[in-house]
Parts: C-alpha cells; structure tokens; sequence
C-alpha cells in the first residue's frame, strides 16, 4: 500500500467555501448525471473515502452493502471521521465534512485526498443528493450518529454507545427520488469497479453484498497491481517475474507493475487516483517512453543490439506485454469527453524518470528476465519487419484483390456499405447454399475453407499469410491492426456463420479472437454479429416449424401431444437447401442474430486469453457461458 505518512490532522484543517443548495441545483456538476451512471457514482464516493482512509494505512477492510429497502451502507475500520469542534463552522469536523462543499482534507499538500476525483467533497455531494443519510463513528470508545435529509443536518451530533472496541465509519444513504429518476443498483456493474479498486490499493478487502439477491464477492490482492499482472497472466506462459515499483515524488505516488508473456498483444491499463483512465494520458506516455528507452539502453549495453541495428520501436517492446501503470495525483485534471484521459503535463515526466531508475535497476540485478525481455522484443520487430515486406508484396503486386478472391467471396451489387452485409460462412456446401439462397443486392458470401489458425498463437506475419485470413482482410476492405480504418469498411454488418457443433463453435471462437485482436473497432462499432440458424425441425401433421433451441424445441413438444412428429435435427448449415437457410437464417425479415459486444475491455481481454491460450479447461468454461453475455439483436 502507498504509505504516504499524513499529518494528523483535525477539526481546524477542514476548509469551508460554500453549501449544498449548488450540488441540488447542478448534480451534473458534481457526479457527471444524474443517470445510472451517476447513481452509481454516489456509491463510489462513499467508498473512495474508505479508500483513502485504507491507503493513509489505517484501514484494511470495507463493507459494502445494497439493503432490500434500496439503501446502500459502506462500513470501514479507519479511525473514524474526527467529531471534534471545527474551528471555523463551530459544528462537529463530521457535520462540517458532510454538509459544507470543499470541506476536505486539501491543504498545503500535507493531506490530500488521492482516490477518486471529488477532492474530498465526496460525502457532502453524496449527502447533498440524498433522501436519507446517516454517520455511524466509531471512535475513541464512542459511537457516534448523525442523520441528515437533503445534505442539511436532522438533529444533533449524538453519542449513542459506549465501549466500542474498534474504530471506524458506516455510512448509510439513499439516494434521492426528486434528483435520480431512476434508482436501480447494477451488481456487475459495482462489483466491477470495486475489483479495480482492490488491485489498485492492496492489502485491502473489500466485501460487497447484495441482499436484494444475496450474491457476495470479496476481493483482495496481497501484492496489489503486482497480483494483477499475473492474475491477467495466468493462462499464458510468462517470461519472467514480474516487475515492481512504487515511488513517490514530488507528492505524486507512482506504482507500475509488468511482465511479458509470449503472446503477441499489448494489455495496459492505467489509472490515475483509481479511475480507470481508458483515453490514458501524460501517466501513460510516461511509461511508453521510459520502456522504449530502457530496454534499448539496455540491449545496447549489453551488446545484444549491435552497433548496425536498428533502435526496438514502441511496437516491438509492446508486444506481449501486460503492464498497469498507477497514479495518485494530488490535483488531477481529467480530460476528454468522458474524462477518462490524465492531462497533467508534470507527470509524464514524473513517470518517465522514475520508471528509467526502476526499469534499469531491474534489468541489472535480473540479467536472465532481462535477456527474455529483449529477446521477445527482438523477435517482435523481425516479425514486424517480415509482415511489413509482406504486405509491402501484397499492395505492390495486388496479390489479395485479384487471385486470393476470385472466386472465394460472392459479393453483392448494392453500394452503401451501411446496407452491405458480409456472411462469414463455414464450409463449401454451407457456401453453396448460402450463395444461391442469399439476397444477391445486399448479401455477400465468404466461405471459409477449414479451420483458420489460431491467430493468439500465430505470429502476424504468419497469419498475413494464411489465405483465409486475407481474403477476409481484403474483403473487408478496412486493413487490420494499427492501420485498420473503420471508415474504409466494405460491409456495416459481418456475420458469422457457422454449424452448431464443436467444429462450428471452435471455428467461431477462432474469427471472434481474430476480430478482438486486429479488428477491434469494428466490434465496437456494433459491426459483428454471429448468425443463428435453427437447430431443429419438426415436422407435425401437415405443419412445420424450425425451433432454434432445445429448450424451444421441448416446450414446442410438450405442448403438441398428438398427431404424428418428426423431429429433425440439423448439425450443419450444408444439410439445409438454399430456401431453408434463406427463410430460417438469411431473411432479415425473419432471422434472429446475436450482436457482439465487448462490455468491458479488461474481461474480454482475459476470456480471449483463456479461450486462446494453451490451457484447456478454462476454454471449456468460456463456451458455456459466455454467449448470455452478446446482447439480442434482429
Ligand atoms: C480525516 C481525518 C481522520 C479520519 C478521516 C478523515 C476519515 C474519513 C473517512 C471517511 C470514511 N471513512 C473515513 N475514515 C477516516 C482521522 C484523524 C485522526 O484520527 O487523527
């Protein structure tokens, strides 16, 4: 945990500027909306304060509870908020912080509050757009309570027990129907971000219980950002140990964990004051330029790049390696529409230097991780060099557009990509069909050939040069990893066919990680989709009816308990003829499909790991439950 010492401090520290009224007036101001987005705000507000408290190193455990009643109650082990007089507001240091704005701890950088981005007003905005709230104090063998309404105090400042044995706060609140037109807290959604802050400040439990369904997690990461790494690499092979570092300079706390692994894709994550900035910042531009900079220094001294080599680029120490990058700003400014990216200009500078001492330091005392480190590295960059030649044959002869094509995509004739969908379609006869039953305007069939590779394991270079990866590629007409352009998309809607089997759904898996990994935005665009053929059809007098699943099949069954029955169960797109696939899978009219999301980068990242890696059984698990998670789409 970073131990920044703080100054006790107390009652009179506590600054005073203006009252609630604006946080009722403008909640957007504060907690971003007042949307489900800023519901759930409230609560990490609430729990950024015990965060904070956890990380002055007084505090080792939260308690989070959602009630029945729709009250959410955060308890913590600090030493409780001070209740003593405050010097200028004449009332208890807990009333002042919960009903002044600006009432923190920010002064004279002796005590700063570096979770979060409410400065410290966190409670006071949380009391502010509540209905109800209430203090509970435990401290100096007292409880103490307080309630409030709407931010304004209900009553006094009360001692209700004696002979408490340990210290800490419970808040207790509910948010108010008047500001939040709809109050419903997602589980996931919480559960998520309590995680981050786990592995962000470690040493630190936290318990989140939901008694409205019963479910319960508790996180804890002994080695905080550290776990993380190798938790995130636990399905791959690593290279090395991880590397470590915390530093604090200049009040600004500094905390990198990494390590490589031998696949071929970048996972970074920073934070900065643990928000997850996904836009990164000048934390992040730090790091990069301090990596790229060591492990050159580091090959150059150690003769491995020889004096005609050329420098590793950003791109080749990025390959394989899993990094979180940690921040505590004492004034952060967050930029960018969803103020998701770190925009002070000192830290990357902070981070640069910091990180080059660390990362140097490392390499010396560990010369066998750092050969592997440089040695993946190098063979990052001959890779890239040979797809680089590669795709450099590829324009210049115009290789893909003419012979890898022909006669592999049936395209359609409509021109608006918008209006264009691309069927990606397992098998030569699902092909066939597909191609003779399809709406040759809007329609376009690639059929794939077997099985394509497995791309997690592949190196670029090598998955350029499969054939079915370039006729998707060139079909597709956007081009792939850093270079890929949405805008230049040949089809706004790409669907995977494939037969509803083990073949068919290892085939899937193996297009979807090829998506996730070179394509990316076009999952984000919305662009991907997996078709849904049936799986039965059940032939009942003279009707019939095509049943997509064996849940829908059964009912179906149980409801017609007479006549003559022929159920028939189709494992491949081939058994059907052209007009079946059309009326059950291709009509637009008619078709169910699933669009796929990435909900959430972090654990997509990790599921793709897990389904792609070397360890099978994880892989199993993935199958089982992970299409609940695409939502519904017709
Ligand atoms: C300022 C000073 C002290 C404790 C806290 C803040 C504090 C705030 C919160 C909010 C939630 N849980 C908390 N726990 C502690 C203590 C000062 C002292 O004891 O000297």
């Amino acid at each position: 945990m970073p131990k920044t010492k703080l100054k006790d401090y107390t009652a009179a520290d506590i600054q005073v500027l203006e009252g609630l009224e604006a946080v009722r007036r403008r909640p957007g101001m504060y907690i971003g909306s007042t949307d489900s987005r800023g519901l759930h705000h409230l609560v990490y507000e609430i729990v950024d304060n015990s965060i904070d408290e956890a990380m002055a190193g007084h505090c080792n455990e939260v308690d989070i509870r959602i009630k029945p009643d729709g009250s959410v109650v955060v308890t913590d082990n600090g030493r409780g908020i001070p209740t003593d007089k405050h010097r200028r507001t004449g009332k208890s240091a807990l009333e002042t912080v919960m009903t002044y704005l600006h009432a923190g701890g920010k002064f004279d950088h002796q005590a700063y509050k570096v979770s979060g981005g409410l400065h410290g007003v966190g409670a006071a905005v949380v009391n502010a757009l509540s209905s109800e709230l209430w203090v509970e104090v435990r401290r100096d063998g007292k409880i103490y309570r307080q309630e409030y309404s709407r931010g304004k105090a209900k009553g006094a400042l009360k001692v209700i027990g004696n002979g408490a044995k340990t210290s800490g706060t419970t808040t207790g609140f509910v948010p108010d129907p008047d500001i939040f037109p709809e109050i419903v807290f997602d589980f996931e959604t919480l559960a998520q971000r309590f995680r981050e802050m786990a592995f962000l400040t470690k040493g630190v439990w936290l318990h989140f219980t939901d008694e409205r369904s019963g479910l319960e997690v508790s996180y804890y990461f002994e080695g905080g950002i550290k776990s993380f790494v190798k938790r995130m690499n636990r399905d791959r092979k690593a290279l090395h140990e991880p590397f470590y570092m915390e530093r604090t300079v200049e009040g600004n706390v500094i905390e990198i964990a990494l390590q490589y692994n031998d696949s071929f894709t970048e996972s970074v994550f920073a934070f900065a004051n643990c928000i997850n900035t996904i836009d990164g910042g000048t934390h992040l531009t730090g790091f990069r330029s301090a990596l790229t900079r060591v492990l050159n220094d580091y090959a150059r001294k150690q003769k491995i790049l020889k004096d005609g080599d050329s420098n590793l680029s950003g791109e080749d120490v990025r390959e394989g390696l899993v990094a979180v990058i940690s921040v505590k700003v004492p004034e952060p400014q967050f930029e960018g529409q969803t103020k998701t990216r770190l925009g002070n200009a000192e830290v990357k500078g902070l981070v640069e230097s910091a990180m080059g001492v660390e990362l140097s330091r490392y390499l010396e005392e560990h010369p066998a991780d750092g050969r592997h480190i440089i040695e993946k590295c190098l063979t990052a960059a001959r890779a890239r060099e040979a797809a680089r030649k590669a795709r450099d044959l590829v324009i210049k002869k115009g290789v893909l557009d003419d012979s890898v094509l022909l006669g592999k995509l049936a395209d359609c004739s409509e021109r608006d990509p918008a209006l264009r969908e691309l069927f990606i379609v397992e098998g030569p006869s699902a092909g066939g069909s597909a191609k003779q039953g399809r709406d040759r305007r809007t329609q376009a069939i690639l059929p794939l050939r077997g099985k394509i590779l497995n791309v997690e394991k592949a190196r670029p270079d090598k998955m350029l040069a499969h054939t079915e990866i370039r006729a998707l590629i060139t079909g597709l007409g956007a081009g792939f990893g850093d270079d890929f352009d949405a805008a230049k998309l040949r089809y706004h809607r790409v669907i995977i066919m494939t037969d509803a089997d083990v073949d068919g759904s290892h085939i899937r898996t193996l297009l979807l990680t090829f998506f996730f990994r070179y394509m990316h935005p076009l999952i984000d665009a919305g662009y991907l989709y997996i078709a849904q053929p049936p799986l039965y059809r059940v032939q009942h007098g003279k009707e019939h009816r095509w049943l997509f699943s064996d849940a829908e099949k059964d009912a179906y069954l149980n409801r017609i308990k007479d006549g003559k029955v022929n159920v028939q169960r189709y494992k491949g797109l081939g058994e059907m003829n052209p007009e079946q696939l059309w009326d059950t899978t291709l009509d637009p009219a008619r078709r169910t499909m699933l669009r796929v999301t990435v909900e959430d980068v972090m654990a997509a990242d990790h599921v793709f790991t897990q389904l792609m890696g070397e360890e099978v059984p994880p892989r199993k698990k993935f199958i089982q439950s992970h299409y609940d998670k695409a939502t519904l789409d017709i």
